[in-house]
């Protein structure tokens, strides 16, 4: 385990690359006073339909060795206060590589660390687990990786030959910040709308209330994109979002699944993001902070 790899949150996405990268390549951080069994133990059922034994070390730190990364893999409200709580046992050079869906959570992370090495990774491959100790890979797809500071520059390479490892499809890029802002416009085009409507992805693409606000959302996400220097149109980003309502038109979503299962949403991070940002420079985000507030209401998360 001397170049192996940490992985902070053993969820869905946490125990998918756990169970990609080769035995003994990564461990799952184990959090302070939990009671100290020495592995994770799970089944993961493959694209294929296979099932699998998998047992991953839990490693309470600091680690007897310098971890190659740290992948965190907390919903996006965890991240910063979960890596704070660690902080102080983690190497100062061993690379931060964040997970989280939306916005928001990575700058925040970014912010708080300037002279760690942050990376951020957008991935659009599915996980999700029925029973807790079973793992699903539901969908097989691409995983981009790219620095948010300076340090993360120079860490890139070794980290994206750390997470090929895996089998994955893993590219690196030179711009994160916009693969993030695309899988943001998808994620506030359905994500709410299933929540709110408690139906599949492809469902939404009919319903009264989808057919009301979507060309609302993507105005407004537009005139934002467009004012941080990512040049779209509404229309444009209507018609991406409609593809993968389409082609995931059977799926559960997260934010559906999170509303289901009473735990807290990632809206904050998605349409609360953009109305956020919108709000703060003086732009008009009416229909995003509407369906934040209608997640709200639906959840406990306020
Ligand atoms: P999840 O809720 O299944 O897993 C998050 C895990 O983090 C949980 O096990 C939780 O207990 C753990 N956690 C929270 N705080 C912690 C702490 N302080 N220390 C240690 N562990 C802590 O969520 P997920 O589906 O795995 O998603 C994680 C992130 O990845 C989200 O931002 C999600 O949007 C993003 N993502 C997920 C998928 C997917 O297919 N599951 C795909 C793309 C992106
Ligand atoms: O990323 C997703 C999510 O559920 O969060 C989509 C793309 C909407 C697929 O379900």
């Amino acid at each position: 385990m001397a170049s192996g790899g940490l992985i902070l949150g053993a969820g869905s996405l946490g125990r998918l690359w756990a169970a990609c990268l080769p035995p003994g390549a990564a461990a799952f951080v184990s959090r302070p006073g939990q009671s100290p069994s020495l592995y994770c133990e799970y089944r993961l059922q493959t694209l294929q339909g296979s099932s699998v034994n998998v047992s991953v070390p839990w490693q309470s730190l600091p680690a007897p060795y310098t971890p190659a990364a740290l992948l965190v893999a907390t919903k996006a409200m965890h991240a910063l206060p979960a890596l704070k709580g660690i902080s102080e046992s983690l190497p100062k050079s061993t690379p931060i590589v964040l997970f989280q869906n939306g916005l928001g959570s990575q700058q925040a992370v970014a912010e708080a660390f300037p002279k760690r090495p942050v990376i951020a990774a957008t991935t659009t491959e599915g996980a999700n687990r029925p029973q807790p100790d079973v793992v699903v890979h539901a969908g097989r797809g691409t995983t981009w990786v790219g620095s948010l500071n300076a340090a993360g520059n120079e860490a890139l390479t070794p980290v994206v030959e750390f997470l090929f490892n895996s089998g994955l499809q893993v590219e690196a890029t030179a711009d994160i910040t916009l693969r993030l802002w695309q899988k943001l416009v998808i994620n506030a085009g359905i994500n709410p709308f299933t929540a709110l409507l408690d139906c599949p992805n492809g469902q939404i693409l009919k319903q009264p209330l989808y057919l009301k606000h979507i060309d609302g959302v993507c105005e407004e996400l537009a005139r934002l994109m467009n004012h941080e220097g990512m040049l779209t149109n509404a229309s444009r980003l209507r018609a991406d979002i409609e593809v993968v309502a389409r082609a995931t038109t059977h799926n559960t979503s997260s934010m559906r699944s999170d509303v289901q299962n009473g735990r807290a949403t990632e809206i904050d991070f998605i349409n609360g993001y953009v109305a956020h940002r919108c709000e703060a420079l003086n732009l008009a985000a009416p229909v995003n902070r509407m369906l934040t507030e209608q997640v709200h209401s639906i959840t406990n998360n306020h």
